[in-house]
This record gives structure tokens, C-alpha cells and sequence, in this order.
């Protein structure tokens, strides 16, 4: 017998030897319950399933064409200043709609911003990002940098950064917020302080400004450090242009850009990844099986995916998700090329030491 089955055997034979609840007698179990006290071994396997965790996460794709009525009828049932921020957050189906997240780590929702309106400013331990979906006009001012948002554009709010935001155009102005928060509820540490608008820097903010080139940095004074989160923008035209150009010269390869913050070459945020994709026209992408959750932005394009067998049509402005270790199918049946942005958790992962992929 080989070794592998002979620990398979050896692992089954551990698992049907645990006792169960219903083993012991009812006044002992009535008595640990008293002492707020449980037994391990009828949950041992829970805790630790065997080879891979098992998910609460489930799949699912929200529509945009879904989404927006539903958000623009909430701009006339509910102004700005009686929602702080006027969203409507993505749930998990496992955990049923009042959940704020899609995986274990990350929340999503979608914001809106009429002409005209202010969100004021507030500072808080879970970062966020923003990814635009569509409008003219809007900005964020984050630590004082006043950023403008155009579509595809991520838009970052590093935890402890103020952040507030106004929109100067004619359109309604929607974008795909991504926090952390989960992980900072499951932590014991979530929270956020208050505060009126933050006057913004008269300057373009510093994608504009020390960061316009991939590989050029500002030099550093030894008294004058860089910034913790130097670059709080990335513009979508960037990002679609060095796509393309990546797709010309790296042959059949997936075609992958993540973003990072440029004087560290780390992820741009502490827990969560931002990766940048293009699928080529009639392009499959089977990526490995990752430890890591994730949500897929769809910023242009139409196609198919598969997450665990279960299918999704998905085009411009959807949203879909994934369970950690799914196995991942995309597909591009278009003639164009077809953009998302995957958001995810493997920085976090990476920290803990346990990011792992699997064949
Ligand atoms: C938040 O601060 C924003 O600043 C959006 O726009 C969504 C969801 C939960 C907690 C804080 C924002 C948020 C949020």
C-alpha cells in the first residue's frame, strides 16, 4: 500500500473514532453548558477539516443593470446627509442579505453621488478602496490630496487616512467600494472618527505628480522618509495601456498587472489585493486554485465564468465572487478584449505565512 493512503486510511479511521455530543450523558452536558464550557472533540473537524478548509463563502454575480435602479431610486428616497455614505452593500447568499461582505475578509457595495452632494470627512481602521463605475466629476480628498474619479480609476483609502467626497459634475457618479471591514469586525477593531470636509492641497495628486512612470520614484532627503501610501490613485488609462502591452509580448500567458505601491513594490493596501486583468478575445483562463477569497470587477467586456461549476454570464460593471480555493474559469467568446479588476485577500494571506495555490 502506498504511504499516502495508508495515512488516508489512518486519517478516516481518526475521524470516525471522535466522539460525539449525543455520547455523553445529558446532566454532564448540561453542566458544561453552566459553565460556559464545550467539548472539543464533537467540533474538532469542523475546526480543522481535512486538507482544505471548507467555505461559508458561496458564488454569486450581481448585475450592474440590477444594481443601478435600485441605487439611483435610493438618491431620492434617502439624501446624502441622512446616509453619511449612500450605499448599497453586496451579501453573501450564504450569509443572507443584511451580511456586509462577500467573502470572509472583504466587503463590497456600490456608492452613489448626486451633483452636487458631500460625504464628509471620516477616518477609520479598515481601508477601502474604490474602483469607478461610471460618471463624471466626483473626487475624494484623502489626507488632504484631492483625487479625481474617472471610471476603472482605484482610488485608495488607507486605514487612518481622512477621506471625504464631493462631486462638481452634472451626472450621477458611481463607484465599487472595497473594504476590509470583515476582518476588522471578526478583529474586535473596527471603528471610525468624525469630522467636517478637509480643504483640499492646491496641486494634481501624485500619480500626477512624483509617480506619472513605472520605475521612477522622487528621490528621498534621509529626514524626509516616503510616504507610508505614496500613491492613493491609478488612473484606469494607465492600467488598460500597459495591459494591452503586456498582452502583445507575453504570448498565451494570463495577462496580469497587481497594484502596488510604488517606492515598496508591496500591495498597495495591507490586506487586500487589487490585480488588474485582460482577457484576450476567445481567451480561457483556468488561474490555480488559491487559499485566497476574491471578487471579480468587471470594468469592459462580456464572458462566462465558472467558480465552483456554478456559472456566471457577467458583462460591463458586473461583480462576481469566490471562495477561497475555488476552482476559477473565465472566459472572453467576444472579439475584444475583456478587463477585470480582481479584488482579494492574499496580502493578508501573505503576512499570516499560508498564501498557498494549488494545480
Ligand atoms: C466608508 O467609509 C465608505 O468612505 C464607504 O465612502 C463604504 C462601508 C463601511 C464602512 C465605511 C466611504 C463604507 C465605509
Amino acid at each position: 500500500m502506498d504511504p499516502t493512503a495508508k495515512i488516508d486510511l489512518r486519517i478516516r479511521a481518526m475521524t470516525t473514532s471522535l466522539g460525539r455530543l449525543e455520547d455523553l450523558p445529558q446532566d454532564y452536558r448540561a453542566a458544561l453548558g453552566e459553565a460556559m464550557v464545550g467539548p472539543l472533540w464533537p467540533q474538532m473537524r469542523n475546526a480543522l477539516p481535512h486538507h482544505a478548509p471548507v467555505p461559508v463563502t458561496t458564488t454569486r454575480l450581481w448585475t450592474y443593470a440590477q444594481i443601478r435602479p435600485l441605487l439611483l431610486e435610493a438618491g431620492k428616497l434617502t439624501p446624502v446627509e441622512k446616509a453619511e455614505r449612500r450605499v448599497l452593500f453586496l451579501a453573501d447568499p450564504a450569509r443572507g442579505p443584511s451580511s456586509m461582505q462577500v467573502t470572509s475578509t472583504l466587503y463590497l457595495g456600490m456608492q452613489l453621488l448626486l451633483p452636487g452632494e458631500k460625504a464628509p470627512a471620516h477616518k477609520h481602521t479598515p481601508s477601502a478602496a474604490r474602483i469607478i463605475v461610471e460618471g463624471q466629476g466626483a473626487y475624494t480628498i484623502v489626507d488632504g490630496e484631492k483625487l479625481p474619479m474617472q471610471e476603472g480609476d482605484i482610488i485608495l483609502t488607507p486605514g487612518g487616512c481622512w477621506h471625504d467626497h464631493g462631486h462638481e459634475g452634472q451626472e450621477p457618479v458611481i463607484w465599487l467600494d472595497a473594504l476590509d471591514l470583515p476582518l476588522f469586525i471578526t478583529l474586535d477593531g473596527s471603528y471610525a472618527v468624525e469630522a467636517e470636509l478637509q480643504a483640499p492641497r492646491n496641486r494634481p495628486d501624485s500619480s500626477q505628480v512624483e509617480y506619472r512612470a513605472a520605475g521612477l520614484v522622487p528621490p528621498r532627503r534621509r529626514d524626509q522618509p516616503a510616504p507610508k501610501f505614496p500613491q492613493m490613485r491609478y488612473p484606469w488609462e494607465r492600467t488598460e495601456g500597459a495591459l494591452r502591452h503586456l498582452a502583445l509580448h507575453n504570448g498565451q500567458e494570463a495577462v496580469e498587472l497587481d497594484f502596488v505601491n510604488p517606492e515598496t513594490g508591496e500591495s498597495c493596501l495591507p490586506v487586500m489585493g487589487f490585480t488588474a486583468m485582460m482577457l484576450r478575445p476567445g481567451q480561457t483562463l483556468r488561474p490555480p486554485l488559491r487559499s485566497s477569497s476574491a471578487a471579480f470587477h468587471v470594468v469592459r467586456g462580456s464572458g462566462t465564468a465558472s467558480i465552483n461549476g456554478q456559472s456566471h454570464h457577467w458583462t460591463t460593471k458586473d461583480t462576481f465572487s469566490a471562495p477561497t480555493f475555488a476552482r476559477i474559469e473565465l472566459h472572453n467568446p467576444g472579439t475584444e478584449p475583456a478587463f477585470l479588476i480582481r479584488i482579494h485577500d492574499t496580502p493578508l494571506q501573505e503576512k499570516l505565512g499560508y498564501y498557498e495555490e494549488r494545480a
